[in-house]
């Protein structure tokens, strides 16, 4: 008697320790495997719409697809039309030598990385036929900062297939905006980008010497040194230009040198001047409004930006020394290192204002992009994972626009960590920093440093159609999940992220 007693006792205990621990476990294993990404997906079916208010808001079932009228891989530049560039580019798995002669493994374009400075005049029509001649898991080449059709925006499972080991891709845009830009692969972008899979492309504005199409020394306009300097870290060492170590460049007393600073690296980097006062003379490709000269301040360029400094050499011969945080360009006679001064040029009031071309005050769409971080599974592995407005990836929002509209986006960054934030096909004018208004010239962006704690509102005109990658270009943090996407409401797209292509965009 006593010992059954004992034994129901015993299989009660049991039963509840059971249901405690399915209980406790239960929530976590659905989490987990609501986590697991299925084997293709369409960047259309991701999470859940967010109108902003505008039209549309309020609609159920498969929002996204909706409209679906326009297939993006019909969104092309003009095929009548002869391209006034053409270049191929090889891609290559291999090993990269530094001018030190340190080698490494990594990714080359045409025998080299950085990959050839691609340069046209703006207006230009640009064709790049990129080849995969050994890249295992494929490639794609992303223009960043170009605002080219969708179908050109080289984004893996977003806008193209990945170009597998012996396929091809062609590239035609118009480049119709002056400025610094550069391209890297978008498959597989944290690994390819930091291996080398990138380059400098330089946009010359109309009337410029006709003869600047090629070369590092080829000019801005007249009397202006043009000095691309693409700014990237090879297995922990910062280059210009492929070249650890100083960069020299021959510049005459008093010439003019505009350095265009490419920061293809994960993290801000701070630029300052020795030897020389300075303009940040643009930004993001484009120009400043009435740049003023800049002394014993740093310039900070963000992760994917860019800014072109200009600078005047002194009349008495001397040099200029351009630091970039542990690898510098010297222009003429080299001088001592100079030490990083503490300010920071702020752009919210750098310049002098001009109109918009757009009313932020009439927006058709306003937008929250609140970055979070906290506990949870991606891909159903275990950790602190980085939120979009409270969501985990894939579960984000789609902000969903009409051609036309004016959009206002608030970002806000509670995650205690920097995020260089990318919008694809669009730039974006700074209105203000954690309710500061913008005073200076218009801050026209694609690539916004965003410091925890810090809130930007921007805003844009969505002009250009398609489906666009809206992510944090440090690029370890996009493959964690701080993806999202804008898409215009009368679109689709064919590629999946995944499937045969093995498209892996981040
Ligand atoms: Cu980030």
């Amino acid at each position: 008697m006593k010992r059954s007693l004992d034994s129901s006792r015993h299989r009660l205990r049991l039963i509840v320790a059971v249901a405690a621990a399915v209980a406790v476990l239960a929530p976590a294993v659905w989490m987990w495997q609501a986590s697991l990404l299925p084997d293709k997906y369409s960047a259309m079916t991701m999470g859940y719409a967010d109108y902003g208010g505008g039209p549309g808001e309020g609609t159920t079932g498969m929002h996204h697809m909706s409209g679906g009228a326009t297939d993006i891989s019909t969104l092309v530049a003009d095929p009548k039309r002869r391209a006034d560039v053409n270049v191929k580019l090889i891609a290559r798995k291999e090993t990269i030598t530094l001018a030190s002669g340190r080698r490494l493994d990594g990714f080359t374009l045409n025998g080299t990385s950085p990959g050839p400075v691609i340069r046209a005049t703006q207006g230009q029509m640009v064709e790049v036929e990129l080849l995969n001649k050994s890249v295992p898991d494929g490639i794609s080449l992303h223009w960043h900062g170009v605002d080219v059709p969708n179908s050109m925006d080289g984004v893996a499972g977003v806008t193209q297939d990945a170009v597998p080991v012996g396929g091809r891709f062609v590239y035609r845009f118009v480049a119709d905006r002056a400025g610094s830009y550069w391209y890297h692969s978008h498959q597989i972008s944290h690994e390819q980008v930091r291996k080398g899979l990138l380059g400098a492309l330089v946009i010359s504005p109309k009337g410029a010497d006709p003869d600047a199409k090629t070369g590092p020394d080829a000019k801005t306009g007249p009397d202006v040194k043009d000095v691309p300097a693409l700014v990237h870290v090879y297995g922990g060492r910062r280059t210009i230009n492929g070249s650890d170590g100083d960069v020299r460049v021959a510049a005459a007393p008093g010439e003019k040198v505009r350095v265009r600073v490419i920061n293809t690296d994960n993290g801000p980097m701070p630029v300052w001047v020795g030897g020389a006062s300075y303009r940040i003379v643009a930004i993001d490709g484009d120009d400043v409004n009435e740049p003023t000269s800049v002394k014993g301040k740093s310039a900070l360029v963000t992760a994917g930006g860019r800014e072109d400094l200009e600078v005047v050499m002194p009349g008495d011969g001397s040099g200029v020394r351009i630091e970039m945080a542990g690898a510098a360009l010297v222009l003429g006679q080299d001088i001592p290192k100079s030490r990083q001064p503490r300010g920071f040029v702020d752009l919210l009031d750098y310049g002098s204002p001009a109109p918009l071309g757009l009313d932020p005050a009439k927006a058709e769409r306003s937008f929250d992009y609140s970055i979070g971080r906290r506990p949870g599974f991606l891909d159903g592995r275990p950790g602190m994972w980085w939120t979009i407005n409270g969501h985990l990836f894939p579960d984000v929002p789609m902000f969903m626009v009409d051609e036309g509209d004016v959009v206002r986006i608030k970002i806000s960054n509670h995650s205690g960590d920097v995020h260089p934030m990318h919008l694809h096909g669009h730039h974006v004018v700074v209105l203000s920093r954690n309710g500061k208004p913008a005073t200076g010239s218009p801050w026209w962006t694609d690539s916004l440093n965003v410091a925890g704690g810090e809130t930007f509102e921007v805003a844009f005109l969505a002009d250009n159609p398609g489906v666009w990658m809206d992510h944090c270009h440090n690029l370890p943090h996009a493959a964690q999940g701080l993806v999202s996407h804008l898409m215009y409401s009368n679109v689709t797209t064919p590629y999946v992220i995944g499937g045969e292509a093995r498209n892996e965009p981040e």
